[in-house]
């Protein structure tokens, strides 16, 4: 069994739930168990143009698909909720970006992992940073030193926390 970490985030038709309905089918699925998740932020979008506030969160999962199979699982839950592909960094009710699985490096293809930018992003190594000790470490450094070293100035704001057992934010 492997551990893997989803960043979720949506921006469009109420972000709140569109990350709620995919946590639970996330946790629906026969060959993942949803094992911990971080407290839902609000993050001003990095995008072009004017775009609603996300929401974002990150999961904690064991699974017995392979990254590749978790990938279309995971875009198949982005269709799903109405995820269309268009320009880059536009408004999405949904994203499912895989950051690691377990210790897999994977430098080129459609998957990359670790996430290439993960580091440079306050949206997901604040959240991620919930689900973690301190000293973890991704890509030879702590979530503590890339946390201080991120650029990302942008306010990410704790705005509810999720109930595992409920399956709900509150
Ligand atoms: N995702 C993007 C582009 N920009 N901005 C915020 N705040 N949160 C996101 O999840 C996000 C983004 C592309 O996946
Ligand atoms: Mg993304
Ligand atoms: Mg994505």
């Amino acid at each position: 069994m492997s551990t893997a970490f989803i960043a979720l985030g949506s921006n469009l038709c109420n972000p709140v739930s569109q990350v709620e309905k995919a946590l639970c089918a996330i946790d629906n699925h026969n060959f993942i168990k949803l094992e911990k998740v971080s407290a839902f932020y609000n993050s001003p979008a990095i995008g072009p143009g004017v775009q609603p506030t996300y929401c974002n969160a990150v999961a904690q999962i064991s699974t017995f698909l392979t990254s590749e199979k978790l990938l279309k699982t995971l875009q198949e839950v982005e269709k799903h909720q109405g995820r269309q592909r268009g320009r880059k960094w536009a408004p999405r009710t949904l994203d499912l970006d895989i950051l690691m699985y377990d210790q897999l490096t994977i430098t080129c293809g459609q998957l990359l992992l670790p996430h290439p930018r993960m580091h440079q992003r306050a949206f997901v190594l604040k959240p991620l940073s919930d689900l973690l000790t301190k000293n973890f470490v991704i890509s030879n450094e702590s979530i503590s030193s890339l946390l201080d070293k991120c650029q990302d100035e942008s306010k990410v704001k704790r705005i509810r926390c999720y109930d595992l057992k409920a399956r709900r934010s509150f």
